[in-house]
């Protein structure tokens, strides 16, 4: 379920996610692989500063690939360390352990220096709306810990779940609002279905996906949508236009608009990454 962010929402947001961090090790930064910045919060750096960070592309299974990959070398190339995972199919699952031990090793070996026998290591998830948190969390878990579509502000005593022999989970992820200052940002985050569906416009959306869809996604459009080769042209509202004719939904250009995104969050039209790495390495 999307929330509604005010000013109000967003302080005891931070304060709350502020205070978890001061409980862990290691933050779960938990991203949408098909928009690896976008569903970002810039907020992170600065509250999670001088914490060690794993960035988790979930919904990896979404992704295009070889997107997916350019961002982690990307990350790693900045000093983030990053993995890819399918929370929903249980792909990937243990590279967080992974990553977590790796990360972590130099404190680890401090505390077996001070004669501590088991180091449990503390982390927490963080990210904004629908990423899959509460996905990943009961797969770390293996069991159901977490609600998917959980409200915060529902206060509860938190707890640690183990995950493993020595990785220590907070129960509760912590809940970023997304960033959508930036329009481009607002319209990645509506396709994906990371803000209330009633938040933006369908059309300005769709029009959004097809201009990459008409590139990378000739036969699915022609499969789904009978769009015809000359029709790929078109300048999107055209082919949107064309598109509605073919349904037979007349002028109903909304309801086309809807299926497109539906589709698109479906992964019915194939596996997209709608955020696009920084040439020059920035
Ligand atoms: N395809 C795919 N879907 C996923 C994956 N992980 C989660 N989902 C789906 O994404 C939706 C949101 O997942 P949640 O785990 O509820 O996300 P959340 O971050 O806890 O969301 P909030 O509680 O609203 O902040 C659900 O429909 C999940 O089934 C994934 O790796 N791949
Ligand atoms: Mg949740």
């Amino acid at each position: 379920m999307a929330i509604q962010w005010y000013p109000g929402h967003m302080a005891k947001a931070r304060r709350e996610v502020s205070e978890a961090l001061k409980q862990v090790d290691i933050i779960y930064e938990i991203v949408d692989a098909r928009i690896p910045e976008s569903s970002r919060n810039p907020l992170l750096d600065e509250i999670g500063q001088g914490k060690k960070r794993l960035i988790i592309l979930n919904k990896a299974d979404l992704a295009d690939p070889a997107a997916t990959r350019a961002w982690i070398d990307y990350y790693a190339a900045h000093q983030l360390p990053a993995i890819a995972i399918d929370a929903q199919h249980t792909k990937g699952i243990n590279q967080i352990a992974q990553a977590t031990r790796a990360e972590l090793a130099e404190y680890v070996a401090k505390q077996k220096d001070r004669g501590v026998r088991q180091v449990l290591l503390r982390a927490m998830c963080i990210g904004i709306p629908n990423v899959g948190k509460s996905t990943i969390l009961n797969r770390l878990a293996q069991r159901n810990i977490a609600q998917a579509g959980n409200t915060p502000g529902v206060t509860r005593a938190q707890q640690w779940i183990k995950t493993n022999a020595d990785i220590m989970l907070l129960d509760t992820p912590g809940i970023l609002w997304p960033k959508f200052e930036d329009p481009l940002v607002g319209t990645k985050l509506a396709l994906t279905g990371a803000i209330k569906d009633t938040l933006f416009h369908p059309d300005d959306v769709a029009l959004f996906a097809l201009k990459q869809l008409s590139h990378q996604a000739q036969d699915e459009l022609t499969k789904f949508y009978h769009v015809t080769p000359a029709e790929l042209q078109l300048a999107g509202p055209d082919l949107l236009m064309q598109m509605t004719a073919h349904l037979g939904f007349r002028d109903d250009y909304e309801r086309t608009s809807w299926a497109i995104i539906n589709d698109v969050r479906k992964g019915r039209l194939g596996r997209f990454t709608w955020d696009e790495v920084p040439a020059d390495g920035q």
